[in-house]
């Protein structure tokens, strides 16, 4: 079944907080962002993961030398189940972040997620990104890396995406604020994928009554 992952870019530690409390139970996964760790810190992190149990990853972006890579995975994995980060800086950036995760699931038993972004979903991703994107793909095929982001909001480029990565799993964001439409990627998505949404949650006049309503269309299109 698609999964669901919540986009928690809201701004405010107990609003943050409640929400989860509110919706934790219609979610699979919880994506939290720099609105969030830049306003409440990084503890935030261990917090929502304490609280509700669920998958919490780090969507970080990092795109830095390897060096700095490993650091930022090093703070960041500790409490997180995963971190997403650039491919576009090369395949050893990324090999930096996926050494910190093996080092982390060997002494804790716990998997730790190491995602590529190939294509994000704004308009302006296909100025540069979009034509290294399938490159991207390739390469996160090779690093076998635990999943990467292609966009929702052009699914012709999510089915090609998917083609390149095979069985590598989507988390793809775009639904609702940005405009992609769910049945327009439910036939392309597959049981190990998910849909990040956010605003079509979080800023809902009832987020509890939103996350309820996509987590029943993505059971209902599985059956
Ligand atoms: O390509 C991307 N597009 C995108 O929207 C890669 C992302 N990580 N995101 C993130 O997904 C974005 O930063 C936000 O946290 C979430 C989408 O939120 P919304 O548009 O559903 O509110």
């Amino acid at each position: 079944m698609v999964k669901l992952m919540l986009a928690l870019d809201v701004m405010d530690k107990n609003k943050a907080l409640t929400m989860v409390d509110e919706i934790s139970k219609y979610i699979d996964a919880i994506k939290i962002g720099y609105p969030l760790v830049l306003s409440s810190g990084l503890d935030i992190v261990k917090e929502i993961k304490d609280k509700t149990n669920k998958e919490v990853i780090c969507d970080f972006k990092v795109a830095d030398i390897p060096s700095t890579n490993e650091k930022i995975a090093k703070l960041t994995l500790n409490y997180a189940d995963g971190i997403i980060c650039h491919g576009f800086v090369g395949r050893d950036s990324v090999e930096a972040i996926q050494k910190i995760a093996k080092q982390y699931e060997i002494k804790t038993h716990h998997k730790k997620k190491v995602i590529m972004v190939t294509e994000m979903s704004h308009p302006g991703a296909v100025e540069f990104m979009q034509p290294i994107a399938d490159k991207l793909a390739e390469v996160a095929k090779i690093l076998n890396v635990d999943g990467i982001v292609a966009p929702s909001t052009r699914p012709e480029r999510l089915t090609k995406i998917k083609k390149i990565v095979g069985n590598i799993p989507i988390i793809s964001p775009g639904i609702g604020a940005q405009g992609g439409e769910l049945n327009a990627v439910l036939d392309i998505l597959g049981e190990d994928d998910y849909i990040i949404v956010g605003r079509a949650i979080y800023k809902s006049e009832n987020p509890k009554e939103s996350a309820y309503k996509y987590s029943m269309l993505l059971k209902g299109h599985n059956g």
